[in-house]
């Protein structure tokens, strides 16, 4: 067992956890302690990767007494909590955020000089916890952040890759993966529980008995049990999830898996060795690598593996360990609500109607009234092909009972629709969980909106398309079930610490406390008049621009010019995302250049810089990389276009690369064809460090336009009903191409090999996917995005003006604070009468 074993009259079992002192000496006493007893090193002997694990252990003392004291309040005044299930969590360094939360900066900054030590060269060993692909794993971490700040009871449920996302290099051009084994020089920042490990069992069958109700009446009832053919041990790692200075700790519970029996002795002894340690290995392949995937699902048996690993832990964890003991399991629903972040953990339904029915003896009937109160589930995509579904051989091969269940529910559902629309059998098919081609298989998506209490989209016109166009039979049966949030960033980590330069100005024009009401911003509005503020709020552009120039000098030997505008487009590598129309502009203005059709001083100068990763089976989005370095290294070595043309794409954007990256934006290109990025987070995080967007009308592009207005804000290109009546006239690339002189231009030149060393080969994919498919549109947005760029060139000529627009970005973006985002959950979706 693992509950408590000391007496509770013992006074020491109700003491309060030891505070460390709050002094430059009292943290360099503590700080040595760690690194002398728990390092076990000197001083004068330690590596900088002992110095930095004891400062991060030692930050940790000083969240310690609020972590324990968080989960004794809320053991002790049980509530409704969050559950929220996530794949992924894109965490970024953990350091500098538990220094903001503690307000230890300067204390502890002082402390290590006493000792001979620095403060930012520690923190610049810590390696970021890569646990999430993109826009989905960061806007878990988002939430988590906000949810501490505002002290909802949430436990953030994941998994513990050994691998994080890949590290990305570039060789010749191209990118190559290297495994991010982010653990190897040891995690300070978790607590494993191995004692409170939990067993998940995969494949085998399922067998039914009789058994007496139970109930006093005699009755027999027929139960069914799942024996499995084979398990794993979850073990359980928390994380501090520190609110912002309120002396809140949540917890983050990631999951990692372990061989039941670590090997098998008798194999052993006889001498294989390889066999012994294979059921090892096998098991705990689940937890060893993220799927580096965004948006496309992966189908391999391991990845439902995953899925079904770490949502069996966390429900049972919640069940067995969070619950108060013996709680009544038909209100489960006044304690929990678990929030499915994608389809992801959306097998976790299933596995919940299991636990209530074989291991808690429910009827089935009590058990689906349960369930349907305990999910909510969010949809990130619009892609078709994006929605997860699993064949149902392997379903069944890896979770015959769950098969069971889901072929239940179904059955129910459909005759429920049935009565709803009877005689139309192609509804039927359509809604059906279970689709018949091109395999058969498990929609996720439409088990999580039939079990869901609600289904939400994560910008205003996703939610719209959503309903519309992805699940529209669902939202004419169940209108109410639809809901938008739309998504936020955490101005902790992307302002405050981001943005240490423009926070100042912040704080000393409107006063402390607007990283958590973030909507405080709007005071900053009138000040875009003010000369004396729109000097300082320049000046701290410049500054993060510089940083930026010193960062990318040493990080990736790239050289900066000083002047001109910061052109950035950073996000995931995506067709949809559009990084081709980029290039195309850029292509399109060196041509232009070169060609002497316009006079290089008549141009104004800027730095474009990308930053995207590609998924390893990706080879579109491979070979545009491949292109883009090409053209970045053909226009920087052109003296023809130097200082006024550079092109920047250093390898591996992460979480940390984007805090200095962002900051030092002056204009945010978020560019994807109308209709297909469901929200974009990134967007608001430049808008909040005050760059402004030239942008489609999607995703939360919209809101931000709408918030900024049209006046500090770049639209271009179709929307999305244009989008689609373009694609049901049908939609011929070449033909813009041909009938467009600059377009064709620019793309002539990209196929003449000239970016490429005279290969015409190498530009080849992309140049006939433009020409011949162009899936996404480029090209018929292409004259307009051309421009636009122009408007833009025409406000950066003048300072002052761009210089209004950006603080005017800054003053009218504070809803989109994930704090807000936390709000609506919790209006909408998780405790409705909640105010
Ligand atoms: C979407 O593509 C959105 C994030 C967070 C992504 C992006 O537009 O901002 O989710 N979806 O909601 C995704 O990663 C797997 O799907």
């Amino acid at each position: 067992t693992t509950g408590p074993s000391l007496d509770p009259s013992n006074p020491l079992a109700t003491a309060p956890v030891a505070r460390p002192p709050r002094t430059v000496d009292g943290f360099a006493r503590e700080y040595l302690r760690e690194l002398n007893f728990g390092e076990g090193v000197a001083l004068s002997r330690a590596s900088q990767n002992d110095q930095y694990l004891a400062l991060a252990r030692t930050i940790r003392h000083y969240l310690m007494a609020d972590w324990l004291e968080t989960a004794r309040r809320r053991r002790e005044n049980p509530t409704k909590m969050v559950g929220y299930l996530s794949a992924e969590y894109l965490l970024g360094r953990q350091m500098g955020n538990a220094l903001l939360a503690t307000d230890l900066g300067a204390i502890a900054d002082q402390a290590l000089k006493s000792l001979g030590l620095d403060l930012r060269t520690l923190r610049a060993q810590e390696v970021e916890p890569g646990l999430g692909n993109g826009g989905l794993g960061r806007l878990a971490a988002c939430f988590v952040d906000s949810l501490a700040t505002m002290d909802v009871p949430c436990i953030g449920y994941g998994i513990r890759y050994e691998y994080g996302i890949f590290r990305q290099t570039f060789e010749g051009g191209r990118q190559v993966e290297v495994p991010d084994s982010w653990l190897s020089l040891g995690g300070p920042w978790e607590f494993p529980h191995p004692d409170r490990a939990v067993t998940v069992g995969f494949g085998g069958s399922t067998e039914t008995y009789v058994e007496d109700a139970g109930d006093g009446s005699g009755r027999q009832v027929q139960r069914s049990r799942w024996v499995p053919a084979w398990n794993v041990l979850g073990v359980p790692y928390h994380y501090m999830v520190p609110g912002y200075q309120n002396g809140v700790v949540n917890t983050l519970r990631l999951w990692s898996a372990r061989a039941t029996q670590a090997f098998d002795l008798q194999i052993f002894n006889s001498g294989d060795y390889a066999a012994a340690v294979r059921a090892q290995t096998f098991a705990e392949n689940i937890s060893k690598v993220l799927y580096p995937e965004d948006s496309t699902p992966q189908g391999r048996e391991l990845r439902l593996q995953q899925q079904y690993f770490f949502v069996a832990c966390s429900l049972k964890d919640f069940i067995d360990r969070t619950l108060e003991k013996d709680f009544d399991l038909h209100r489960l629903h006044e304690r929990i609500i678990f929030q499915l972040n994608d389809t992801h953990p959306v097998i976790a339904i299933p596995e919940m109607m299991r636990l209530l029915m074989d291991e808690h003896g429910m009827e089935w009937d009590e058990a689906w009234a349960v369930t349907q109160k305990c999910f909510a589930y969010t949809c990130h995509t619009l892609l078709p092909e994006a929605l997860e579904v699993w064949p149902v051989e392997l379903v069944g091969r890896l979770l015959p009972r769950h098969l069971e269940i889901i072929y239940r529910i179904n059955e129910e559902f459909l005759e429920t629709v049935r009565e709803a629309f009877p005689g139309d059998e192609l509804r039927v098919r359509r809604m059906s969980i279970i689709q018949d081609h091109p395999e058969r298989a498990v929609r996720m998506a439409n088990l999580a909106t039939v079990a869901g209490v609600k289904v939400n989209g994560v910008a205003e016109l996703h939610s719209q398309l959503l309903r519309d166009k992805v699940l529209p039979d669902f939202s004419e049966m169940w209108p109410d079930k639809f809901t938008n949030v739309t998504n936020g960033v955490t101005p902790r980590r992307f302002i405050r610490l981001a943005n240490p330069t423009l926070s100042q100005l912040i704080t000393d024009t409107i006063g402390v406390g607007w990283e958590t009401k973030l909507e405080r911003l709007e005071s900053l509005e009138p000040y875009a008049e003010d000369e004396e503020f729109r000097e300082r709020f320049a000046a701290a552009k410049q500054a993060n621009k510089k940083r930026l120039r010193e960062l990318l000098a040493v990080r990736d030997g790239i050289e900066l010019p000083e002047h001109g505008m910061v052109d950035v487009m950073v996000k995931r590598l995506h067709e949809y995302k559009r990084q081709t129309l980029k290039l195309l502009h850029i292509v399109s203005l060196y041509e232009q250049i070169i060609s002497g059709q316009v006079d290089k001083d008549s141009v104004v100068p800027r730095t474009f810089v990308f930053g995207a990763k590609a998924a390893p089976g990706y080879h579109m989005a491979k070979e545009i990389i491949y292109l883009i370095n090409s053209v970045a290294a053909t226009i920087n070595a052109d003296e023809r276009v130097k200082g006024v043309l550079t092109v920047a794409f250093p390898a591996n954007y992460n979480v940390t690369l984007a805090n200095k990256l962002i900051p030092a934006a002056d204009l945010s290109e978020q560019i994807s064809l109308a209709g297909k990025e469901a929200s974009g987070t990134g967007n608001m995080k430049f808008a909040l460090n005050g760059a402004l967007t030239i942008g489609t009308d999607d995703g939360a592009n919209v809101e931000i336009r709408k918030l900024v207005g049209d006046d500090n804000f770049f639209l271009f290109g179709m929307d999305e009903p244009q989008v689609a009546a373009l694609q049901a006239k049908g939609y011929v690339p070449s033909a813009v191409y041909e009938s467009n002189p600059q377009l064709k231009r620019a793309i002539d030149l990209i196929a003449s090999g000239h970016f490429t060393g005279g290969d015409r080969g190498l530009a080849a994919t992309v140049v006939d996917d433009l020409l011949y498919n162009d899936r996404f549109m480029t090209l018929a947005d292409f004259q307009s995005y051309i421009d636009v760029q122009g408007e833009v060139d025409e406000v950066y000529r003048d300072q002052e003006r761009w210089t209004r627009s950006a603080i005017l970005n800054v003053a009218r973006s504070g809803f989109f604070s994930s704090d807000r985002s936390m709000k609506d959950y919790l209006r909408r979706i998780w405790m409705p009468t909640h105010d």
